[in-house]
């Protein structure tokens, strides 16, 4: 009825516009019609290494020397880097008034393999900000387990494993919020303008209401409209204080207008916890991935920690700084005569930003002797062992695909003041993608939820 009153007062082409606030399609995520094979040595290999991860990411959050030497080429040339960076400048000049850390990140791998067959874990990215999917695929299994019974796989069915990051990450949050201190204090999800995910984000918002945790979901707009700070930066949203933000957005240039910056600026400057702050949210660069992995560095930020840094070196693929001198001009005419060895990364997450192949010899000829190649780093191609399954996406046809996986681990950490009251690996998640697409994960529309069958 509203419908049709609205569309004799509108014209069709403008109906969608103005039922948009009010129109919501729900989709299932997609996944695949069957769990795929992972090598179960690099599956715990992966987990083992996941409080080294987080140590080191709360390492590289905590040194300012090294954010300001490892970015200080990139914040020249890429102003979303650049316009983050100063608000971290603004908020340590000013003093930090956020006593506890919380960081929930996601360290995301492929199996390489060999030329003896063998696969070995490599490293993709850490995601230090609005890692996703813990929610969804705390579910996933179950839905695997069932499509095996169906098909008489009981025994394979009962080998998946159980598998709940909404809770570890949810415990994370619930450990944050009592160290602030204030059972009044609500914790703040703060969200997208059109949620994509929203499903995946109550997982976690249901854990904590059970935990008698309340819960606000916010966008930038509203911080900008309502939120407040008290004298001693105490962050107030319409007169609730928050406890917590927790950052579902805010990882991509475009959703920043001048409103969306201020209000960032101001939910760095107060006490609330901020998962994660935006020292951490830095500690994610690609570009500091690459600093990582040059000789030398991770002792200087692990010092006294050999076997970490052992663990986590094994997992590091070839990564190539593409600063202007000598190194970089190197690497860029390898990369150009050999554009599949590698894949050219920008300063960017949200997935599906990445350059392969032809494009990435296209790009980086244009921009090898500009300033501009800086806000690149490349890494090596990764090659895993494509497998057959079916993607289950909702309108798409139903055909058998070659396939190749990605296993994420989520990590979880809390620390007050000095002391580390929190560090756990928080469970995982596998997606799965056809091989054609080169680049981008669930939220770009390109890989499915997966569970792994450890082989
Ligand atoms: N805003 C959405 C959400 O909160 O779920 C999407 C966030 C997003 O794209 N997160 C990236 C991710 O984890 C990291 S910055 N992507 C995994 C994927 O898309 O498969």
């Amino acid at each position: 009825m509203a419908v049709k009153v609205f569309a004799r007062n509108y014209g069709t082409a403008d109906l969608t516009a103005v039922l948009h606030p009010y129109l919501q399609v729900v989709n299932y995520a997609p996944f695949t019609l069957l769990p795929s094979a992972v090598p179960r040595a690099l599956f715990e290999q992966a987990y083992a290494v996941q409080q080294d991860f987080n140590l080191l990411v709360d390492a590289v959050s905590q040194n300012k020397e090294f954010l300001e030497q490892t970015l200080a080429s990139t914040i020249k040339v890429d102003d979303f880097t650049a316009r983050l960076f100063r608000i971290y400048k603004q908020v340590l000049e000013e003093g930090l008034a956020q006593t506890v850390v919380l960081g929930i990140n996601r360290s995301d791998y492929m199996f390489d393999c060999g030329l003896e067959g063998t696969a070995a874990l490599r490293q993709i990215e850490i995601n230090t900000i609005a890692a996703s999917f813990g929610g969804l695929t705390s579910r996933t299994a179950d839905v695997h387990r069932l499509v095996l019974n169906v098909l008489g796989k009981s025994e394979e069915a009962s080998q998946l494993l159980p598998n709940n990051p909404a809770k570890g990450l949810a415990l994370g949050i619930a450990k944050a919020w009592e160290l602030y201190g204030s059972q009044r204090a609500v914790v703040m999800f703060l969200v997208e303008e059109v949620q994509r995910n929203i499903f995946d984000q109550r997982c976690i918002e249901i854990e904590l209401w059970n935990r008698n945790i309340r819960v606000v979901r916010k966008r930038f707009r509203d911080v900008f409209e309502q939120g407040s700070l008290d004298a001693s930066r105490r962050l107030y949203m319409d007169g609730q204080e928050v406890a917590v933000v927790y950052y579902r957005e805010g990882y991509v240039p475009q959703v920043y207008d001048e409103q969306n910056w201020e209000a960032r600026l101001l939910l760095e400057r107060s006490r609330a916890v901020k998962c994660p702050d935006i020292a951490t949210q830095l500690a994610g660069t690609k570009k500091v991935q690459q600093e990582l992995s040059r000789q030398g560095t991770l002792e200087k930020l692990l010092p006294g920690h050999p076997e970490t840094i052992a663990r986590i070196r094994a997992t590091f693929a070839g990564l190539y700084s593409l600063d202007e001198g000598e190194e970089g001009d190197r690497i860029a005419a390898t990369a150009i005569a050999d554009p599949d060895r590698f894949v050219l990364k920008p300063q960017r997450e949200g997935g599906g930003n990445n350059l392969y192949g032809e494009e990435l010899r296209e790009v980086l000829e244009r921009i090898k002797d500009s300033p501009e190649r800086t806000s690149y780093i490349l890494m090596d191609k990764i090659k895993p062992q494509p497998a057959l399954n079916y993607l289950l996406r909702a309108h798409s046809p139903l055909q058998v695909s070659e396939c190749i996986s990605e296993l994420g681990i989520f990590g979880v950490y809390v620390r007050q003041g000095r002391e580390l009251v929190l560090n756990q690996a928080a469970g995982h998640l596998l997606r799965t993608k056809a091989i054609e697409p080169a680049d981008g994960g669930g939220a770009a529309g390109v890989a499915v939820l997966d569970t792994p069958y450890l082989v």
